[in-house]
Order: structure tokens, then sequence, then C-alpha cells
């Protein structure tokens, strides 16, 4: 497995996908099968191809990707921003990686005070040329299941998977807030 280096701005544009996404975009777009990370984040993204049409979504940023320690029963959530440098809107569908059992799309809705969360299942719009925040008491991804046992400073790697057919590496950084 490659290493993944975390800095607070740590993001990848898989620019190389660019072409596959363009194959697979008709592909039926149901639950998040387990799938392999093979694009190694692209260096020469200054030459790559303008997109001719509107099919190919151009790039998606993720920042600041964290998560606190698991607690007791075996779950956490995990938060980041995603930027859409684009000017076509993008869905975040889903996120896998092998650190948990179960990684799901959650919304926290207050109702009253009451706080709950839901299952975001027809995903979470990223607007064109916009950026949406998961953090906590809001939108998160909810793992449940761990798999390893998370301290302070580890990070684990998660990949988020797109309405495009865009997929993104992301790096989590384990810390309290
Ligand atoms: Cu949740």
């Amino acid at each position: 497995m490659r290493t993944l280096k975390l800095d607070r701005a740590t993001s990848f544009r898989p620019v190389a996908m660019a072409l596959v996404t363009a194959m697979i975009t008709a592909a039926p777009l149901t639950g998040c099968g387990p799938q392999s990370p093979q694009s190694p984040p692209a260096t020469s993204a200054a030459s790559a191809p303008a997109p001719q049409t509107g099919v190919v979504s151009a790039p998606l940023v993720v920042k600041d990707a964290w998560a606190r320690p698991p607690v007791g029963n075996g779950m956490t959530a995990a938060y980041m921003t995603i930027d859409n440098h684009s000017a076509t809107p993008d869905t975040l569908l889903s996120a896998t990686g092998d650190v948990a059992g179960s990684i799901t799309l959650h919304e926290t809705d207050d109702v009253n005070g009451m706080m709950s969360m839901n299952e975001m299942t027809a995903g979470l719009q990223i607007p064109a040329g916009g950026s949406v925040a998961l953090k906590p008491a809001s939108f998160h991804f909810m793992l449940m299941d761990m798999k390893r046992d998370l301290k302070i400073g580890d990070t684990f790697k998660l990949t988020l998977h797109f309405k495009s057919g865009q997929t993104i590496p992301v790096a989590v950084a384990v810390r309290d807030s």
C-alpha cells in the first residue's frame, strides 16, 4: 500500500481518471461495492486535455479530512470539506475503506432540540463552484464496526465515490477536533 502523507490541505486531483470516468459514467450508480483505487495522484495536470462536454467532471478537492478516535462501541464519524471547482454539480454518494465494516453518509437533524441521524441515500450534492463541509452535528460519514484501533495522530484512508463516476482517495487524520 502507498503511504499517504497528510497535511492540512491534503487534496487529490485524479486528472488521469478523466478518460476512465468518461467511459464509466453510464454505469449504474448502485451501492458501493469494493473498488480497487488504482490511480496514483497525477502530476501532469497542466497537460490534461480540456473536457469537451459537460459529462466529465472537473476537479473536486477534498480538504481537512479528520475523525475523532472511535468510542468504546467501535464507531466514529469522518469529516471533511469538499470543494467543487467545476461548472457542473456533482453528488457525493459514498465512501469505501477497510477501516470500518460499515461506512454510511449521514446527516444530523435537530428537531426541537432532539438530535437524530439519517442516512442520505440520495447522496450529498456539491454545487458547481461551491463547497460543502462535513462537520460535527451536520453531514458526516458514519463509521461502524471499526477494524482498526485508531489513536490520535493516526491516519486512515477512505475512497470517496461521486455520481459522476469520479473517485477520490482521502487520508483522514485522527484527532480530537
Ligand atoms: Cu451518523
